[in-house]
C-alpha cells in the first residue's frame, strides 16, 4: 500500500479516535487502574480509544500487526505493524490540561525502535485541533503546511523540552540532569506529552527535546514527523532513538546538546 494511503488511514483513524477521547474528557474521566507506579494511571478512555483504533485498523488492514500502549502486541502476517498510543499525555488528560494526543504510526519490520522503518505517522491534539503527519521521505506537515526545522543561534539561545518518568527514583536522576543543563540553555519546558514535544521540535516551538525511558508508542509517529522536518532524532552515543534515550534537534544544535547530555545522562 503506498505510504500516502497508509497515512490517510492513520489520519482518519486518529481523528475519529481523538473525537471519542475528547468527548469522554468532557463527560468526566475515570481512572481504571495503575500501571508501573501509583502515578502511572490508565483511564477507561485510554482503553476504549485504543479498542476503537484497533478495530478500525483491523477492519481496513486485517493482516497487519498491532502494538498498543494499553492492549499490548498482536503479530500480523503483512510485515507491517501499527504502533499506537491512544492518549499520550494521560496525566494532562486526567487533569484537564488541553495538551494530550492520539499517536498512530505504521512501521515495517519488527515493532522495535532499534530496527523498525517508520513508513507513516500521525499525531493529533484534538483539543487544539492540531494534526501532524509525515511519511518516510515524503516530508512532514502540520495540517497542509510543510514543516522545516531552523537552527537556533546557539545552545544558550535554545528552548529545550524534556519529560520525567513515573518512577520517583528515575525522576530524581532526570531532575539532576535538568539542573545541570538549565544554566546552559535559554529555558526548559515540560509539556507532558512526548509525541507533541517531538512535533514541537518540527514546528520550532522547541529547539530541542530529550527524554529517557519512553515507550515505543510515545515516539513512533512523532519521531518520523521531526525527522521529516529536518531534525536529527537519535539515541546516545550514535545509537538509534529508543526507550533508553531519545534526543531530537536540528543537526548542529544536536551535536552540542548530545555532547552536554552524554556527560550528564547515566
Ligand atoms: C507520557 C509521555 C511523557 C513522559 C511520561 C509518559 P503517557 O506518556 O508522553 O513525555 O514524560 O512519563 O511516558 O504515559 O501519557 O502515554
Amino acid at each position: 500500500m503506498p505510504h500516502d494511503e497508509l497515512l490517510r488511514l492513520a489520519l482518519n483513524t486518529a481523528v475519529t479516535a481523538g473525537a471519542l477521547a475528547h468527548r469522554r474528557r468532557t463527560e468526566g474521566v475515570e481512572v481504571a487502574d495503575h500501571k508501573s507506579s501509583p502515578v502511572d494511571v490508565v483511564t477507561l478512555a485510554d482503553r476504549e480509544t485504543e479498542n476503537l483504533i484497533r478495530s478500525l485498523l483491523a477492519d481496513a488492514r486485517p493482516d497487519d500487526g498491532f502494538l498498543g500502549e494499553e492492549g499490548g502486541a498482536e503479530a500480523g502476517s503483512s510485515g507491517l505493524t501499527w504502533v499506537v498510543d491512544p492518549i499520550d499525555g494521560t496525566v494532562n488528560y486526567l487533569y484537564g490540561i488541553p495538551h494530550w494526543a492520539v499517536s498512530i504510526a505504521v512501521v515495517e519490520g519488527d515493532p522495535d525502535p532499534l530496527t523498525w522503518r517508520a513508513l507513516a505517522g500521525c499525531v493529533t491534539n484534538p483539543v487544539a485541533g492540531e494534526i501532524y503527519t509525515a511519511t518516510d521521505a515524503g516530508g512532514a506537515f502540520s495540517g497542509n503546511q510543510q514543516l522545516r526545522v531552523a537552527e537556533p543561534a546557539s545552545l544558550a539561545q535554545s528552548l529545550i523540552g524534556t519529560g520525567f518518568s513515573y518512577d520517583s527514583q528515575t525522576r530524581a536522576k532526570q531532575g539532576a540532569v535538568v539542573a545541570e543543563l538549565l544554566p546552559l540553555v535559554r529555558d526548559i519546558r515540560r509539556f507532558g506529552t512526548a509525541s507533541l514535544d517531538l512535533c514541537a521540535v518540527a514546528t520550532g516551538r522547541l529547539n530541542g527535546y530529550f527524554e529517557t525511558g519512553l515507550k515505543p508508542w510515545d515516539h513512533a509517529a512523532a519521531a518520523l514527523v521531526a525527522r521529516e522536518a529536518g531534525a536529527a532524532v537519535v539515541g546516545l552515543g550514535g545509537a538509534p532513538a529508543s526507550d533508553a534515550f531519545i534526543l531530537a534537534a536540528p543537526p548542529e544544535l544536536l551535536s552540542v546538546l548530545e555532547r552536554e547530555l552524554s556527560k550528564l545522562v547515566m
